[in-house]
């Protein structure tokens, strides 16, 4: 196994971008339950995002999503948050719930739908001109429910049609990342559906466009680390939207349901040159805290990449590739699984504490009085949600 000190050392590559609307509440179609200390406003869930980072280290941005953190002043936005400690991240455009959207967005048979859907994802970049950021994501909920309700190839061509157009928008420091999700909302058929379609498009475009793996949105039993090693070795590896599924898109904290798929996953980054900050990767979370806190729920989920990566990291890549070299099948497979099966967290403690961070980050949230002073204070105005 890599000594762990030559493993951790790999850790300060690490920054995971956490999404703005974890820290609003959510729920299932049943019930959104409220929670006080709710942020009201993007502000505020940007100052409880600065905390994860403040004592994790692991996260320095914040993702957007549009409308939901609408604004007047994007740059003014910026500079509350880099006065936090934080940066904003990924723009989310969001074509999923105006009533014209019915039919689809960028894939709609109407142009007039198309035009609309479109100038929004110009909006988007808007906001990313003056905020800095560097990339779009386009999660689409285009779709049919029905065999023959829609002309499939058709709103393909669309699609790309569209994609062009908003390509075509981006500055030459910008991305555009397409998301790909294998049902929900619709049953039947998603317009981009998989990596491939998604890959299919993005090659289209041109090297600024890329794909953007939710871990969440693949069919169970699908092996994720595989389409990951695929991405990264054509170059098209964009981002990741992390979090953990039992049965759909649950958007659960990441790692919570199978820590050995994360770990298989993060090992596929390292092995590709995924990680780090000059990899072009960007690693975030999509996630919905509907039971647990949200801050030390996201505190739980980077420290959980943190861990896994640190474990990944452990694998001893030079013996492994003799083993695999021998055809030593159970060799190879007990020389990954042993830096799996390694405890990281008393030398992670070690790791923060060297770099002035608390050993126990979830500890030291609870004793920082910060959600107290957010539940007396946050009273009145409207919780933010999923959706506002
Ligand atoms: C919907 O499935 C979704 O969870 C996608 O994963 C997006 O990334 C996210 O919403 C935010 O738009
Ligand atoms: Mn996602
Ligand atoms: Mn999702």
């Amino acid at each position: 196994m890599t000594d762990m000190a030559t493993a951790l050392n790999g850790l300060d590559q690490l920054a995971i971008e956490v999404p703005s609307w974890a820290y609003g509440n959510s729920g299932t179609r049943f019930k959104v339950f409220g929670t006080p200390g709710t942020p009201r406003t993007i502000e505020e869930k940007i100052a409880d995002a600065a905390q994860v980072h403040k004592l994790t280290g692991l996260a320095p941005a914040v993702a957007l999503h549009i409308p939901w953190d609408k604004v007047e002043d994007y740059a003014a936005l910026d500079r509350y948050a880099k006065d936090l400690g934080v940066g904003l991240g990924t723009v989310n455009s969001n074509t999923f719930q105006d009533d014209v959207y019915k039919f689809g967005s960028l894939t709609h048979l109407d142009a007039k739908v198309r035009r609309q859907a479109i100038d929004h994802h110009f909006e988007c970049i808007d906001v990313m001109d003056a905020t800095g950021s560097r990339d779009l994501k386009i999660w689409l909920a285009d779709g049919t429910n029905y065999p023959g309700q829609g002309d499939m190839r058709g709103r393909q061509d669309r699609l790309a049609e569209s994609l062009q157009e908003i390509y075509a928008r981006l500055g030459d420091n910008q991305r555009l990342v397409l998301e790909y999700k294998f049902f929900e909302p619709a049953f039947y058929h998603m317009d981009v559906p998989d990596w491939g379609t998604s890959y299919a498009q993005t090659l289209a475009l041109g090297e600024k466009a890329l794909v953007c793996l939710d871990t969440g949105h693949h069919a169970p039993g699908t092996n994720i680390e595989f389409i990951v090693a695929q991405l990264l070795r054509l170059g098209k590896l964009g981002s990741f939207d992390f979090n953990s599924r039992f049965y759909a898109d649950d958007d659960l904290i990441v790692g919570a349901a199978d820590p050995y798929q994360l770990f298989r996953i993060m090992y596929e980054v390292i092995r590709g040159d995924g990680l780090g900050p000059d990899s072009g990767v960007a690693l975030m979370l999509d996630q919905c805290h509907n039971l647990e806190e949200k801050i030390p729920g996201q505190i739980r989920s980077v420290l959980n990449v943190q861990e896994m990566t640190a474990r990944a990291l452990l694998v001893d890549r030079v013996a492994l590739a003799e083993a695999q070299n021998d055809g030593d099948v159970l060799g190879a497979n007990a020389i990954f699984s042993d830096a799996f099966y390694t405890d990281v967290r008393p030398a992670l403690a070690q790791w923060r504490e060297e770099r002035g961070l608390p050993g126990d980050p979830l500890a030291a949230f609870a004793a920082s009085g910060y959600q107290k002073k957010i539940n007396d204070e946050r009273v009145g105005g409207t919780q933010a949600g999923w959706g506002a």
